[in-house]
């Protein structure tokens, strides 16, 4: 049976809506609900035979009170399966994640949280990201969004975290909220939900400079995310939902009404164009747009007072490319210390991954390339031979016009398909002996 079938007997969804805001009470509601039903239906229709989306969407799917017995099951157990056949590889944020998503909202899966001892297993992983810090110029294992992640769900589960590996990492100048020199609005997002948890951490004995320090922290986070507000937005439009969310908890901005309508209409508009397609993308929105944020996971009232809507069981809008006919040329090309140039012939409505498939056809040796599966869907992760490195702090960045592309390799079809360059590039501004030297071949490469 198909799930929307299996949806149509379901009949309701319910959700929850607990104002404490003004922007959450202007959050969706009975009369807008069909602004957001677009999201509910991806949610719902996707196949998730694949780990990768499922922590955040079944997140979501509590947080919000969307009541589908059949995937919620689905997803737990699942979840539960790759905890089991893979604990040791999980990184902190993946382990964080999946336990909010299990822990969310009083439910029967704490009772595994607590047997299979996850919390105090996500301690450590936080503690060897520290530990690597310490060890390799303040680089973590992973990245900060996901230290946040899991220093928001150990805060949250009662779980063990030093307040002063805390107040001596998260500083808001720490290199780690920058990609290269651009401020991450997710990171930042993350990070002022894991301190505000702290800051509430009843548990914790505190002192009163250590309150004002991480006061100061939440504030200057939040700062720099709405400095990062354009048009509607935080960021960008994939930002925006876990930006609202620090925002609600942290900051004034959205007790502005028109701050509120105007993120509320951009982001209504994103969703009618089909931009939130990806389950992931509709998961990390969708929460904020009901006046929720990841710290009411906790709340007693989570996933309570529902009110009913009927859902639409059509398919949803899928943004699939256009497979029109008619072919384009695109220039394509990777710059490492030169820039290998091609051009290569696709179909109109091509994606990223075309091109790269075209060019690597065309001349395996420079255009050669390779790819990791992800929530997001595929992240390159090396190309001629050379691979993306956490350690380095390098990654390949998409490109177009010289501008970074907003969207993945698969997904990028809304955007101009012209000059596509892929480029090997820093993470960070920071500087160190290493990185020095393979930013200096990089500026080489750009001259
Ligand atoms: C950290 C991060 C990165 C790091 C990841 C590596 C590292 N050292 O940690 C770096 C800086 C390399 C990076 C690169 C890019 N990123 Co990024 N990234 C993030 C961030 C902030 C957190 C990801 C994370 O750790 N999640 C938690 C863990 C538990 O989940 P996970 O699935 O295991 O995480 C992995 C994937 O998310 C993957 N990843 C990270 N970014 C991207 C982007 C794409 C398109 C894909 C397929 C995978 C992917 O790396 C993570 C660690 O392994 C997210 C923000 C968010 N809201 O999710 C953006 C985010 C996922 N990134 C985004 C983008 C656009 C990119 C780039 C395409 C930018 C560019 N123009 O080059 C590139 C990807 C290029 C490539 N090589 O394929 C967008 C994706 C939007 C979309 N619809 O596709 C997001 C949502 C940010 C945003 N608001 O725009 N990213």
């Amino acid at each position: 049976m198909r799930p929307s079938c299996q949806l149509a007997l379901a009949g309701l969804l319910v959700f929850s809506l607990i104002p404490s805001q003004l922007c959450q009470m202007h959050a969706v509601n009975e009369t807008n609900f069909w602004h957001i039903e677009p999201l509910i239906n991806t949610m719902l229709n996707a196949k998730y035979t694949e780990r990768f989306q499922d922590a955040n969407v079944l997140l979501t799917f509590r947080l919000v009170g969307i009541k589908s017995q059949r995937l919620e099951q689905q997803l737990s157990g699942q979840i539960k399966e790759d905890i089991n056949s893979r604990e040791m590889e999980l990184t902190s944020g993946e382990l964080a994640l999946d336990i909010l998503a299990l822990g969310a909202c009083e439910n029967q899966d704490r009772e595994f949280i607590r047997g299979a001892h996850l919390v105090s297993k996500l301690g450590v992983k936080f503690q060897a990201e520290i530990q690597n810090m310490e060890a390799h110029g303040g680089n973590p294992l992973t990245n900060y969004y996901q230290l946040s992640l899991a220093l928001l769900a150990l805060c949250l589960f009662n779980g063990h975290y030093s307040i002063t590996s805390v107040t001596y990492y998260f500083t808001p100048e720490n290199k780690n909220y920058y990609f290269e020199d651009q401020f991450s609005v997710d990171t930042g997002a993350m990070a002022v939900l894991a301190l505000t948890c702290v800051r509430r951490d009843t548990q914790r004995k505190m002192g009163a400079s250590t309150q004002r320090k991480i006061s100061g922290y939440i504030a200057s986070l939040a700062n720099k995310i709405q400095a990062e507000g354009k048009q509607g937005l935080l960021g960008n439009v994939f930002s925006t939902g876990e930006a609202m969310q620090a925002l609600f908890v942290s900051s004034d901005y959205y007790k502005n009404e028109r701050n509120c309508r105007e993120t509320l209409r951009t982001v209504f508009d994103n969703i009618s164009q089909g931009v939130f397609y990806l389950p992931i993308a509709a998961a990390q929105i969708l929460p904020a747009l009901m006046g929720k944020t990841y710290l009411d996971v906790i709340s007693p009232s989570c996933g309570h007072n529902p009110v009913k809507f009927n859902v639409s069981t059509e398919k949803p809008d899928m943004a699939t490319p256009t497979t029109a006919p008619l072919n384009i040329l695109v220039k394509y090309s990777v710059r490492i210390n030169t820039t290998s140039h091609t051009q290569v012939t696709v179909r109109k409505g091509s994606v990223f991954l075309d091109v790269m498939k075209a060019a690597q056809e065309k001349n395996e040796a420079l255009f050669r390339f390779t790819v990791e599966e992800t929530s997001w869907g595929p992240f390159v992760t090396s190309v001629q031979g050379i691979s993306a490195s956490s350690k380095d702090r390098t990654y390949w960045k998409l490109l177009s016009n010289g501008q970074p592309l907003t969207q993945g390799k698969a997904e990028d079809e809304k955007q101009p398909c012209r000059v596509r360059r892929l480029e090997r590039s820093r993470v960070s501004v920071c500087a160190s002996g290493t990185r020095q030297g393979y930013e200096s071949v990089l500026s080489r490469s750009r001259a």
